[in-house]
């Protein structure tokens, strides 16, 4: 496989990547030992956990909304496939303008994640009663954009209201490595932030230290570490606890990439007030 993130490529072999560790879903584990798996790993992958169908009919809801020329010739919206063309004229993803922007805030995209098996889900590993924070990201991202998330904890991004916090990640649609899938960097949820800290001097973008690196084959080495990686299907959701260190890694596929990411916090605890709003690409958050 020729992998990259952000442009800059990464081997891939078994020193630099290891495989994720998939969780039931026929039957899901009880609530206690969820909480022990998610404790342990950082991350829960749960393969089949939502229903393939209604992922795929979403995917073919957002893309139908894309303007004409962005979709190849005699593809269907819901294959997502990329034209290898942006018309335009059109916004950056998700501000407003860009049809991401209207989507995250339709009946469809509600309806979609008021799935009670998510909601439960939450709830189990919150050990309490669970809500979706309403800033809720549609990420979109095809190929040759050498655009991806760069090496992160979602802490970082969410450090002003209680810790104990929840995030799924849902492919929208069938996600290879190559098609660019979240990858995890083993046991990193257990590293003191110090032991990162240095890493977020070699970077892309100098002017935000929230991020960790850019470079994927560089923190795995600084942090002698693997990233952990599967062939993500629709219908599969990841959980991930705030602390563990991901990333993703180039769209190079016709098919392009789209995801859901959410989180939960209990009822009971106080969010990061940034967490409170529909998202939008330029909210800062
Ligand atoms: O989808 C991505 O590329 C990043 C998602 C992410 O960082 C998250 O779900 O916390």
């Amino acid at each position: 496989m020729n992998l990259s993130s952000n442009g800059i490529p990464i081997p891939f072999s078994p020193e630099l990547f290891g495989p994720l560790r998939a969780t039931s879903t026929d039957p899901l584990p009880d609530p206690v030992a969820l909480r022990e798996r998610l404790r342990t790993d950082g991350y829960l992958y749960l393969p089949g956990f939502l229903d393939r169908e209604e992922v795929l009919r979403l995917r073919g809801r957002y893309f139908s909304r894309l303007p004409p020329g962005f979709l190849a010739p005699g593809t269907s919206a819901r294959e997502g496939v990329f034209s290898g063309r942006v018309p335009d004229g059109l916004p950056e993803h998700g501000v407003p303008g860009h049809p991401a922007h209207d989507f995250v805030r339709s009946e469809t995209f509600d309806r979609f994640l008021d799935d009670p098996r998510l909601r439960k889900l939450a709830t189990d590993l919150l050990d309490g009663d669970a809500r979706m924070l309403p800033r809720r990201i549609l990420r979109h991202f095809h190929r040759g954009a050498r655009r991806a998330s760069r090496a992160h904890v979602d802490f970082d991004y969410m450090d002003e209201g209680s810790p104990d916090v929840v995030t799924t990640w849902i492919p929208v649609g069938d996600c290879p490595p190559q098609s660019g899938a979240l990858v995890y960097l083993e046991g990193s949820h257990r590293l003191p932030p110090e032991a990162y800290e240095p890493l977020r001097d070699t970077t892309d973008r100098p002017d935000d230290r929230r991020q960790i690196c850019h470079d994927l084959e560089f923190t795995a080495r600084s942090l002698r570490r693997r990233w952990l990686w599967t062939d993500f299907a629709a219908g599969d959701v990841m959980v991930h606890v705030p602390r563990v260190i991901h990333a993703s890694l180039d769209a190079t596929t016709d098919a392009m990439r789209l995801s859901i990411d959410t989180r939960f916090v209990r009822q009971s605890d106080t969010p990061d007030p940034r967490w409170l709003r529909a998202w939008s690409a330029d909210d800062g958050a």
